[in-house]
């Protein structure tokens, strides 16, 4: 009988720390071994000249989601996860999105209802919490909590979601007192709102015044401000899909004073830019979501933020609406103005191949950090690590073969989500995963998909270590204990 169930040998594994050729043992799903000459496995991968990645984990995944303005996204949790592991993701954490008047128990309950007998990958949940009433702070959060829901996402900005600074406040007071990572839109309101007035007052309808209404300062402002509430009550705070400069330096400020802020950016910041909302008509619909692409300069930024550490998570924010679709882009009507489009990108399966190719191969980050900040550094900040998100003995054989040197051009043709278009049609890239697996099984083989629906597992999230107070108050109180001490 053969020792292990799998072995990939030879191979170049890369993890958040180290890069070493070596074998990977597998047997029931988990990683049992790591060496050289390991014995023989009922299956045997030659992995040699290849590098072997833990499988991406994107933490910020939208699929059967109904958006505040109507839309609908175009992948469930079958054509997402699908999709997501034939670019190298294994693992993704969408949201149960909560509406105004909703029990959040339920919201949950729906989102499995979806997700249950589809997934063709593992999957947690966070929680999108737009009510924050009495009984959903007191007592459905701390239930879910306990439950395996541990991470929720506020909006600054959005009519139908967003909190004002003192429901904010109860939400991380909340997540202190049990254990929780709060992730924040941070875009400023009333700016937007106010800006869009005046845009439309003068006929400026066209996709590119979306980049004008959500300016730079806005997102600066409302990223500021969240700072401030999460270090006044002492607990951390995560600050989702940050684009602009002003919002960059606010972060790395508050990082180096050290609050424990952390933040995720998208490829949509790198690789996308206002003039792609400037297309004829209304194609550049297709590249609007929030905050938008900004220009060349932002782009510049967010690559040092990705270098210098002020970026913990490389998500995609995958948002599919499909462009020719009155439940997609065009849910506020034909060629409608700015204001009315549905906000959001595709980029599951692109995420990673687009950042290796252009980050790793071009020297603006190494692999390692790649690897953090796709697979390990999400499963950390919400309570998967180290069951999922790197390559360790006791870790689920979530595993991603990739061919360093393999040339592919992106269209919507090669991808396998359920959208009519991805932003990034024609762009060429190198290197991509030829070889996906969940907990041992082989899902995407050389081109093939091979998970069936319903393979993918659900996934209960720890309280992250990440999501611990510092245990010092600016201000002597503490909020959730009532203790006060004078300095
Ligand atoms: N903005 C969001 O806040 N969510 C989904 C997509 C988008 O553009
Ligand atoms: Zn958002
Ligand atoms: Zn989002």
């Amino acid at each position: 009988m053969a020792d292990f169930d799998l072995v990939i040998r030879g191979g170049t594994v890369v993890t958040a720390s180290d890069t070493v050729v070596c074998d990977v043992g597998v047997k029931d799903g988990v990683i049992v071994a790591l060496g050289s000459s390991l014995a023989k496995g009922a299956r045997e991968i030659d992995a040699t000249g290849k590098l072997v990645l833990p499988g991406g984990i994107d933490s910020h995944v939208h699929v059967d989601q109904l958006s505040s303005s109507g839309a609908y996204t175009a992948d469930t949790f079958l054509s997402g996860t699908r999709s997501a592991m034939c670019g190298g993701t294994t693992g993704i954490i969408p949201f149960a999105a909560q509406y105004k008047g909703q029990s959040l128990r339920q919201t949950v309950e729906d989102y499995h209802a979806k997700a249950d007998g589809q997934a063709m990958t593992d999957y947690a949940f966070h929680l999108i919490i737009s009510d924050p009433t009495e009984s959903v702070i007191g007592q459905e959060l701390p239930a879910l909590i306990k439950d395996g829901y541990t991470s929720f996402k506020i909006y600054l900005t959005y009519d139908a979601l967003k909190l004002n600074d003192r429901q904010f406040l109860e939400v991380l007071a909340a997540a202190r007192r049990e254990g929780a990572m709060v992730m924040v839109h941070a875009e400023n309101h009333d700016m937007i709102a106010w800006l869009s007035e005046k845009l439309l007052e003068f006929g400026h309808t066209a996709p590119k015044f979306h980049r004008v209404a959500h300016a730079n300062i806005a997102e600066g402002e409302a990223t500021n401000r969240a700072i401030a509430l999460a270090e006044l009550v002492d607990q951390p705070i995560l600050m989702v899909h940050v684009s602009a400069k002003e919002a960059i330096d606010r972060i790395r400020e508050a990082k180096a004073r050290g609050v424990k802020v952390f933040a995720e950016t998208c490829p949509q910041y790198l690789f996308l830019t206002e003039d792609d909302l400037d297309k004829d008509g209304f194609e550049g619909a297709k590249c609007m979501c929030s905050p938008p692409p900004r220009d060349k300069a932002n782009q510049e930024f967010v690559w040092q933020g990705l270098a210098d550490g002020t970026f913990d998570v490389f998500s995609s924010d995958h948002a599919p609406y499909r462009y020719d679709s009155p439940t997609g882009k065009r849910v506020g009507g034909a060629d409608t103005s700015f204001k009315k489009v549905a906000n959001g990108v595709p980029g599951l399966e692109i995420r990673m191949p687009m950042l290796f190719s252009a980050g790793v191969l071009t020297g603006r980050i190494d692999i390692n950090k790649f690897v953090a900040l796709c697979c390990t550094n999400p499963a950390k900040m919400y309570g998967l690590y180290p069951r999922k998100g790197t390559i360790a003995v006791g870790a689920d054989a979530d595993i991603a073969i990739w061919d360093a040197e393999k040339k592919v051009t992106i269209s919507i043709d090669m991808l396998h989500d359920d959208m009519d278009y991805t932003p990034y049609e024609g762009h060429e890239v190198t290197g991509w995963p030829i070889i996906s697996m969940v907990r041992g099984t082989i899902v995407w083989n050389d081109g093939e998909v091979l998970a069936k629906p319903g393979d993918g597992k659900f996934l209960r999230c720890d309280v992250p270590a990440t999501a611990r107070p510092r245990g010092t108050s600016v201000h002597g109180f503490n909020p959730t204990s009532g203790d006060y001490i004078k300095f």
